[in-house]
């Protein structure tokens, strides 16, 4: 098979210590001396798509650019100083002053020929040359300017070869420049069109593995780069080694990347096993593949369960068994805390490489004998981004050490622009964890004052309702920046209940909650009901309810959804004067609890609220006349502990609680949301 070649390229300090690390462990994994020199003539571990043969003497396709010297130079006198070529190591005279403007347009227009000139000489040495790696920060000004301005070089001259890159992510902890927000939100948005995959190395995350889980207790960037390299190095086995799956590139952006922009997949790496602790601990596959759900191993600090997975490979190494890999493969999908957006279907990518990893001697991780990298697109990278906007906007407001970049070329609009650009992007990620839930009844009461609420959390609504004009108000109401879609129905109709499931899923594809609120009180007792009456009560209350759940369930299954009903006080406790509302109410109530138990198997959560009263139209609309309406909500401060009638918000607020996350260890419960009325009784 022809040999695809890669070009690293090296920028600023972080960038060129990296390499040091990366190629030190590159090195002992091919068998290549600190001089080139091949160890042993080992056909399995030759590496041409990252070092250049010269006859026994292999040479790094590599460029390391500073525009300072000093970093460059410790590799021109370092130990691996005769295994790189003198022309690839290219250093200005002065660095970029941790200024993006100055790595930008500054010194870095003076430098930027001379560099893609020793690009090309490298491209040119090269048969089928598939793409670049790039290691820089994000914080200094090198990293995020100079980078900026080769990506959109690169681009013109070399199209469509793909462009990944390795970014260090600021740490205040780590370093002290003040600017790095300003740095790393200019450099995202100029980058933005131009790098197809960005993997982001937060050095907070990684001092955090470095002190807890290997035992150093003050990290430094030599400790930060050897776990880089590590990571890195599993990440890119398959390129280097035969006899694996993923080996090219571009891989990465066709399995990992469904829209261009939202190109910054998770990193995360199992196992992280000290050298005194190797011992001790031996990983099973499926121990390490667990691992790597653990928000402790990943390379930035954000909680996958809160986002949603686009895609998910896992690249293993070593002495791995893919039966292992598969059958827990099925045990992660069925796990709720693991979310994948609908769209996509639950794939994981595999690679395997049967190569063991290799460690440094002395270094901080244990030699052990499979490891795997996992790289997934989860939505809740954005955190890492809302982080930077953060900090970029506090010191902005004040518009501080914006002249510097202005005096170095860059126009003030540029920063509005770039961190409008950086926020859109969080939203871009928000958008696709959103929650799709429909809401029956939200014409009007607590069905109107939920799809109020949930819009405000971020749901995608399907409202429904008798009243378009109604539903067009609530939605008036909704945040704006929610879609709501809505389906006008009548709840007696079976076919307007299947219409509801089928428009839904034809407009969002997915359904995450259901919430049957939609309800119809009437006063009647024994001695003056009907047949009539008793039907359009457990019609409307009890027998859509139960038909739109089951229409629902299929897709709540796929989601692991969860359902919340609205029930009444009346279906826990009995009241003289509404039987046949009484009756549908409990039977509400039994089935919440009888659906619950079935559904519970399958991740399927089931609850339901239990208002007392509750100021809306639904009393008067059950019968009552303004004055009777009057004197019912007099009594109202009796018949409720709390002294009151309730607001339609308080019972909103407890369906979104249901229907959340938060309540994931809830389910078969009735919830009263009467101001204690539940549990008074007459004395
Ligand atoms: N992990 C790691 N981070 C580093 C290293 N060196 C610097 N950094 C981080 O990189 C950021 C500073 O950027 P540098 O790479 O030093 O700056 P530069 O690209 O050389 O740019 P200028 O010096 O401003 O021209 C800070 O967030 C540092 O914490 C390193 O060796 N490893
Ligand atoms: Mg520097």
């Amino acid at each position: 098979m022809a040999v695809k070649e890669v070009i690293h390229i090296h920028i600023g300090q972080a960038g060129v210590q990296v390499a040091n690390a990366c190629w030190e462990l590159y090195c002992l994994e091919h068998g290549i001396r600190p001089d080139g020199i091949m160890l042993y003539n080992d056909a399995e571990k030759t590496c041409g798509s990252f070092f250049a043969n010269t006859g026994g003497k292999v040479v790094p396709r590599v460029v390391m650019i500073d525009l300072e010297p000093t970093p460059i130079d410790e590799i021109r006198t370092g130990a691996y100083r005769q295994l790189f070529k003198p022309s690839s190591l290219i250093t200005g005279k002065e660095d970029a002053a941790s200024n993006f403007a100055r790595g930008y347009y500054g010194v870095g227009r003076e430098m930027i020929d001379i560099c893609l000139n020793r690009i090309r000489l490298i491209a040119e040495d090269c048969h089928h040359l598939q793409g670049f790696i790039i290691f820089r920060s994000f914080g200094g000004g090198t990293g995020s300017g100079f980078t900026a301005l080769l990506l959109e070089r690169l681009v013109k001259d070399y199209g469509k070869l793909s462009k990944i890159e390795f970014a260090i992510y600021p740490s205040p902890r780590i370093s002290p420049i003040i600017v790095e927000p300003y740095n790393a939100v200019l450099t995202s948005h100029a980058c933005m069109d131009t790098e197809d995959v960005c993997f982001l190395f937060d050095n907070e995350a990684m001092y955090d593995i470095l002190a807890r889980l290997l035992d150093v207790p003050r990290p430094t960037y030599t400790n930060l780069n050897r776990l880089i390299a590590q990571v890195t190095s599993c990440m890119t086995a398959s390129l280097r080694f035969e006899g694996s799956l993923n080996v090219e590139l571009v891989e990465f952006r066709t399995n990992l990347i469904p829209y261009p922009r939202i190109h910054f997949p998770l990193v995360t790496f199992a196992p992280f096993v000290s050298p005194t602790r190797a011992f001790h601990e031996t990983l099973t596959t499926q121990q390490l593949m667990m691992s790597c759900f653990e928000p402790a191993n990943q390379m930035v600090k954000c909680d996958p369960r809160t986002g949603c997975y686009m895609s998910c490979c896992l690249l293993f190494r070593g002495d791995v068994n893919p039966n292992d890999i598969n059958s827990c493969i099925n045990q992660i999908k069925n796990m709720r805390s693991i979310r994948f957006v609908p769209w996509s279907p639950t794939g994981f990518k595999i690679g395997i490489n049967y190569q063991p990893p290799v460690t440094v001697p002395g270094g901080d991780l244990a030699a052990l004998q499979r490891a795997v990298a996992m790289v997934s697109n989860n939505s809740a990278v954005r955190v890492a981004w809302e982080r930077l906007c953060k900090k970029f906007s506090v010191m902005y407001s004040k518009r501080a050490f914006v002249h510097h970049y202005v005096g170095e070329g860059l126009e003030e609009g540029e920063f509005k622009q770039a961190v409008h650009n950086i926020k859109a992007l969080s939203n871009d990620y928000r958008e696709l964890e959103a929650y799709f839930v429909i809401v029956t009844g939200a014409s009007s009461g607590i069905g109107a004052a939920t799809a109020v609420f949930l819009s405000k959390l971020g749901a995608k609504l399907s409202l429904t309702g008798r009243n378009v004009e109604n539903l067009q108000k609530v939605n008036k109401d909704c945040e704006k920046s929610t879609s709501t879609f809505l389906v006008t129905a009548d709840l007696t109709k079976e076919s307007d209940i299947e219409s509801i499931v089928k428009n839904t899923i034809d407009h969002y594809g997915q359904i995450d909650v259901l919430i049957n609120n939609a309800g119809i009180i009437e006063t009647g007792s024994i001695e003056n009901t009907s047949l009539a009456q008793y039907d359009r009560l457990m019609n409307t209350n009890v027998r859509s309810l139960y038909y739109l759940t089951m229409l629902a369930t299929p897709h709540l299954l796929k989601t692991k959804g969860n359902i919340v009903n609205v029930s009444s006080v009346n279906g826990i406790r009995s009241f003289p004067g509404v039987l046949a509302y009484n009756v549908s109410k409990a039977a509400v109530d039994q089935f919440t609890r009888c659906v619950a138990l079935e559904l519970a198997p399958k991740g399927v959560r089931v609850n339901c609220v239990n208002p007392g009263v509750i100021l809306t139209e639904l009393q008067k609309r059950g019968g009552l006349n303004d004055e009777q309406y009057a004197a019912f909500l007099e009594r109202s401060k009796q018949t409720h502990a709390l002294g009151r009638p309730g607001k339609p918000e308080e019972v909103a607020a407890t369906i979104a609680f249901l229907a959340s996350d938060l309540a994931s260890n809830i389910t078969a419960a009735s919830v009263p949301v009467d101001g204690g009325r539940h549990a008074m009784c007459p004395r």
